[in-house]
């Protein structure tokens, strides 16, 4: 395997013909969601549509014009039966008989768009449990070990596709010379022993006492395991998991004292950087259990998530078991 090889390449040689042409259909909707986002304040394509989205959030013009942008492009696939999204309320069913369907972010971290820091697009595809015809909530209501493949694209400093089908974690980066996304990371493994730590950390007050002692773990001096760690937090979840992807971390959002879901969304956030950092020789959990395991009830609930190097997130067990 060279670096530098053409996405459609690889993809004709580690999946199946109808997944190649999913995976490919996205690939295409992102390039032209990352010049979007590259372009933005030009085109007055900041700022937010007006309207809230089933969760009760802003809905940023990008976050809106991306959700379209991606049922036009899966539409056109032909291989893709259903798609769930953070920006709709429902399920759609986009090609009746096809054998897949999609969850996916269009555009996470969107309060970033407007400051120029990374953003991305998250996404887990699952072979439909329904027969042919319109997609069912059951579709999408997976466990993540169900995962078929899962990825995201972050529009950074470059614009790289990130994913897995399975068998190993592999990143392109769109060449801005030739429009195509090409190899760049062979077989992605996250460091085993993290030293960053990445938290929304305003929000301590409403932290269990655990997860207070794990912070306050993070930041004791300790010659031994290098202690303190850094903490590093964008905001952005792309931005976070992938830096901690590859130089070894975890990225946390917990649950609130007296809660038990985080802030993400299980479906479209939390399963595909499991499915993803798992495939990189990381761990994904709620806290408590493998995110993987979770059975999800409904397409746009929210799980508690610890995810990166093993250490890390062995550690954070220890304290939040008491
Ligand atoms: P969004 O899907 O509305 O953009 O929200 C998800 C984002 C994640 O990218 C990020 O990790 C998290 O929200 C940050 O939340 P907070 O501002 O509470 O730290
Ligand atoms: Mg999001």
């Amino acid at each position: 395997m060279q670096k530098g090889m053409k996405l459609d390449e690889f993809l004709i040689n580690h999946t199946n013909l109808e997944m190649a042409k999913l995976l490919l259909a996205l690939a295409e909707g992102c390039k032209v969601i990352g010049r979007l986002v590259n372009n933005a304040g030009l085109n007055d394509i900041t700022g937010t549509t007006g309207e809230t989205n089933v969760q009760g959030e802003t809905v940023q013009k990008l976050d809106d014009l991306s959700n379209k942008i991606l049922m036009d492009y899966l539409t056109a696939s032909e291989t893709c039966a259903g798609y769930l999204s953070e920006e709709n309320e429902g399920i759609v069913t986009l090609r009746a008989n096809a054998p897949y369907t999609i969850s996916v972010d269009p555009l996470d971290g969107s309060s970033n768009i407007d400051v120029c820091a990374p953003i991305g697009t998250i996404f887990a595809i699952n072979e439909r449990v329904s027969q042919l015809g319109a997609v069912t909530e059951a579709d999408f209501l997976q466990k993540g070990d169900n995962t078929k493949a899962a990825g995201y694209v972050i529009y950074g400093s470059s614009t790289i596709l990130i994913f897995s089908v399975g068998k190993g974690v592999y990143g392109f980066t769109l060449n801005t010379q030739d429009g195509e996304f090409r190899l760049s990371n062979i077989d992605m493994k996250t460091p085993e022993k993290g030293k960053i730590y990445s938290i929304n950390q305003g929000n301590i007050g409403k932290f269990t006492d655990g997860m207070k002692n794990f912070i306050q773990y993070c930041v004791e001096s300790d010659k031994e395991t290098s202690r303190p760690y850094s903490l590093r937090y964008i905001g952005s979840m792309v931005g976070d998991v992938h830096r901690n992807l590859l130089k070894g971390g975890i990225f946390m959002y917990p649950a609130n004292k007296g809660e038990t879901k985080g802030k993400l969304r299980l479906l479209y956030e939390c399963i595909p950087m499991a499915y993803l950092l798992e495939n990189a020789g990381g761990m994904a959990t709620d806290g408590n259990q493998r995110i993987l395991e979770l059975q999800p009830t409904e397409v746009h609930e929210r799980s508690a998530i610890f995810i990166g190097s093993k250490n890390l997130v062995e550690k954070a067990h220890e304290f939040l078991k008491g």
